[in-house]
């Protein structure tokens, strides 16, 4: 067995079934050892999208998401799909192929120092070197699974992968979890919650990460609070619950805003900063957050009292004290709903991307994942979609790069080949990654992608309009009055101009054994009202 054997073994022995990347000479080793060991390698048109796969396939499966590239030009690739699953806080492994370690440091041919390269956007960055792999790879585990959970990087020279080894495959670590608050803490936190009249719940992106998200329910479902998300934790408690208000700090912000700050509490339950900062939205309301770290705020929020530790357990401990009965009426959160829905959804002359949205929310059924993209689409999404489950809606909000949609559809494919999934891309967003369409081809199976086709970075050219720049650099060209092409690296084409036939095109690509392409030519004029109010 030689050390990218040893390698394999381990992370197959983790859960790991796919490594996503593009090899080089310097790869073959590692590659070579995967195909014999049963890990599979899928090939990505970028590195950067490999990254952004296998962040998504670790949020999805909860096992760490694997990337391979090789050195200098690989490595800075792959690196911002790495720090996506640093500030979005996926469990990570991705691994650099490199030089032999004799020519390590030196001025050769694409060779830069890996560990400086990620070592801002790694939670760690190990060389793996020989008699000291099974350790490095069990802490890296370790390190990636912890919480909060992110992404290690691994530096693996081509020398080491090829070298003979005795070390044996290593026991798999868990991730450590936080600890549970002392009763005090906890109590404290409830009598203050029974204090409030009008309580208000918000949940961020680390309630993810709970182990039985139906706590989350049974909270707001004995205590009566009415619940908003972040974009990322959509779908955590079901956004048809009588008591949803929908997101925050996407579309229509105000109208949400405009909510929070009648309350008299808000809750954070699991809310990372990252997504959006509290003091953007909050106001003078005072703050109960529960998270896994502190709150980082400015200072100006009325933090009531904090509880960092375990959510699970501390969301249990919280639905096993006696209900509380805020004020709120039944009705004031269907009318509020109602409020948001039909703000969202302005009177249009033409296809928008809200019907648009809508059409696709009707095909996908309830199950059904979404993947989509990062721009003003994302805005109009995040607010208008209604998520039914966990894990069933795919999006990078804190490190927020154009580029995940459709690698992390590929991955949520994979992680879940049985659950019907749509892939809703912006064009500027599929213009930096339709070269992944041949990998959707390749790894086959149904995949709507939607092309929200509005000719503009419109979330650029919406901030120039709004603060008075003129309108340049952000137009991708019009091809409304172009005939669509007929396929892109073989996956064929519909072009819709209207919400039926997206519904229809959305419905008929779920239903065969290959990507679609739907392109939805679109006029993104309404972004300019409601992405931002
Ligand atoms: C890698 C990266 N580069 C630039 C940006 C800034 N940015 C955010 S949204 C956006 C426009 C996206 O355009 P498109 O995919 O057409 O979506 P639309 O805004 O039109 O819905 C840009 C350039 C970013 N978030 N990520
Ligand atoms: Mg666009």
């Amino acid at each position: 067995m030689n050390n990218s054997d040893l390698i394999v073994a381990t992370l197959r022995k983790v859960g790991i079934r796919q490594g996503f990347g593009i090899p080089s000479g310097n790869v073959l080793p590692l590659l070579d050892a995967m195909r014999r060991g049963g890990i599979d390698f899928v090939l990505t048109a970028h590195e950067g999208s490999a990254g952004f796969a296998a962040e998504a396939s670790g949020r999805m499966t909860g096992v760490p998401g694997l990337c391979i590239a090789t050195l200098g030009p690989g490595a800075t690739n792959l690196a911002t799909g790495v720090g996506s699953a640093f500030l979005d806080r996926s469990p990570l492994i991705a691994i650099t192929c490199n030089l032999n370690c004799d020519q390590l440091g030196r001025r050769l041919q694409m060779s830069i120092d890996h560990h400086a390269l990620f070592r801002p956007i790694a939670k760690a960055t190990l060389p793996l070197r020989p008699g000291n792999i099974a350790a490095t790879l069990t802490d890296a585990i370790r390190t990636a699974l912890s919480e909060p959970q992110g992404p290690v990087h691994l530096d693996l020279p081509e020398d080491v992968a090829l070298d003979e080894t005795r070390e044996v495959i290593p026991e798999i670590p868990g991730g450590a979890r936080l600890g549970v608050p002392d009763d005090a803490v906890l109590a404290a936190a409830y009598e203050r919650l029974a204090q409030a009249r009008r309580p208000v719940a918000v949940l961020g992106a680390d309630a993810r990460r709970m182990r039985n998200p139906m706590l989350l329910r049974r909270f707001v479902e004995r205590h009566k609070i009415p619940f908003a998300t972040t974009t990322m934790a959509k779908g955590l408690i079901d956004e048809d619950h009588a008591v949803s208000l929908g997101c925050i700090e996407r579309a229509c912000r105000q109208v949400q805003r405009q909510f929070l700050r009648q309350a008299d509490l808000v809750i954070g339950l699991g809310y990372d900063t990252v997504e959006a900062e509290y003091e953007s939205w909050i106001g003078e309301v005072p703050l109960l957050h529960f998270g896994l770290e502190p709150a980082d705020t400015n200072g100006k929020v009325a933090i009531a009292w904090q509880v960092i530790g375990d959510l699970d357990a501390v969301i249990d401990d919280l639905v096993l004290r006696p209900p509380l009965h805020p004020s709120w009426r039944d009705e004031e959160f269907a009318e509020h709903r109602a409020r948001f829905n039909a703000a969202l959804r302005p009177r249009v002359n033409a296809f928008a991307p809200h019907q648009a949205i809508d059409a696709v929310r009707a095909a996908l059924p309830a199950d059904g994942i979404l993947s989509f993209d990062v721009g003003a689409h994302t805005h109009q999404i995040a607010s208008q979609w209604i998520a039914h489950g966990p894990r069933s809606f795919l999006i990078t909000n804190g490190w927020s790069s154009m580029g995940f949609g459709l690698p992390a559809a590929i991955a949520a494919k994979l992680a879940a080949p049985d659950r019907p999934s749509v892939c809703i891309l912006g064009d500027g967003c599929f213009q930096m990654t339709c070269g992944e369409l041949a990998v959707a081809k390749r790894i086959g199976g149904a995949l709507p992608v939607v092309v929200l086709d509005d000719g503009w970075l419109s979330l650029i050219q919406v901030k120039q309009a709004r603060r008075n720049f003129p309108i340049y650099g952000t137009d991708l060209g019009s091809t409304k009055d172009e005939a669509p092409l007929t396929h892109y690296f073989g996956v064929p084409v519909i072009a819709v101009q209207d919400a039926p036939s997206l519904r229809a095109a959305v419905t008929q690509a779920l239903a065969v054994d290959h990507p679609v392409v739907i392109e939805a030519r679109v006029d993104g004029s309404h972004y300019m009202t409601t992405v931002y109010d």
